[in-house]
């Protein structure tokens, strides 16, 4: 695998739109801005505004940011606002749930410029294989982050952890090295890796493991270091190796095993985002981390039958939420 490594100063010029306002397209807001560079958000509903961000840093430090947010369905505005602030976008980043993501860029697709680039970060896998067929000229990034952002109200979040975040190409014309450059001096301990997708897989095993079993049985991540989830754990992991391969990508079951245990030893104290989605009676991700491991075997006419069964015993508990 090829890493990037960076050598950017800063720029001012360089405009990066941020599709989606959670906590971890706040804090990219933030790091971007330290960088030098001139982000804004695209979020749903409302007029074009400004907005006063609030980052609660590691050591407890507060700092504040105005920031501009653009709608793609702007009700007040008698030109399209969006559409004039994109004309000179870069990069988007799209930093929304991944069973949003298609719906999202659909709302903008017409106003992306022909050069733009596109970056998706989000956790579970399968979005870019639908929107690389809807992109023509633009190209498209995947990367996954474990830096740890938590909204403590709508404009204010606390940074968590710093953990680390892996870029890299999905298809059509490569991110300009200079905004590699860019993105990963503004984001902390970030690579650009090629191929990203085997590190892409290697995430999805850890929330395939961790996610499900933690909203079933309500317990925190360190809970499954008990000796009787490693069955479970275990076929988890071979269902996904197994379908990984068939995709094209070879990974190392007990390296990956080894991971996920390491994961659960270091988030011990964690509630699982899906365990916090089911407490919330939120939508879930499952679709897009154990529901996507049996799309792709389905692909290949595999069956994944413990994945099978963690998706639809989280599906079922979806479907009971009041209404
Ligand atoms: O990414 C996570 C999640 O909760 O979605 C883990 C790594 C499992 C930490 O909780």
């Amino acid at each position: 695998m090829s890493t990037h490594k960076s050598r950017f100063t800063s720029t001012s010029d360089t405009k990066v739109g941020i599709l989606g306002a959670g906590a971890i397209g706040q804090l990219l807001f933030h790091q971007l801005t330290a960088t030098g560079c001139a982000p804004y958000f695209i979020t749903r509903g409302g007029n074009t505004r400004q907005q006063t961000l609030t980052l609660t840093s590691i050591e407890n430090n507060t700092s504040n940011l105005s920031a501009e947010l653009f709608s793609p369905v702007s009700q007040s505005d008698t030109h399209d606002a969006l559409a004039q602030v994109m004309r000179d976008t870069q990069v988007i980043i799209v930093c929304v749930k991944a069973y949003q993501v298609n719906e999202a860029i659909n709302s903008i697709l017409t106003r992306i410029p022909k050069d733009c680039h596109l970056l998706l970060l989000h956790n579970g896998m399968g979005p870019h294989l639908q929107i690389e067929k809807q992109l023509s000229t633009q190209g498209l990034s995947v990367g996954t982050t474990s830096q740890g952002a938590l909204k403590l109200a709508t404009w204010h979040i606390q940074q968590t952890g710093c953990g680390s975040s892996q870029l890299g190409h999905a298809s059509g014309p490569q991110l300009p090295n200079r905004l590699k450059d860019l993105l990963l001096s503004a984001i902390p301990q970030s690579q650009w890796c090629e191929p990203v997708l085997p590190l892409l897989w290697q995430k999805l095993a850890i929330n395939a493991a961790i996610n499900p079993l933690t909203a079933i049985e309500q317990c925190r991540n360190g809970a499954l270091a008990d000796i009787r989830y490693r069955p479970i754990i275990e076929m988890i992991i071979s269902e996904l190796v197994e379908v990984a391969k068939l995709e094209g990508v070879e990974l190392d079951k007990l390296v990956l095993t080894n991971r996920v245990y390491e994961v659960i030893k270091l988030t011990a104290n964690n509630f699982s985002s899906m365990h916090q989605d089911v407490a919330n009676k939120r939508q879930t991700e499952v679709g897009s981390i154990n529901g996507y491991i049996v799309a792709r075997a389905r692909v290949h006419h595999l069956n994944c039958k413990t994945n099978e069964d963690l998706y639809n015993q989280i599906t079922k508990i979806e479907s009971q939420y009041p209404i």
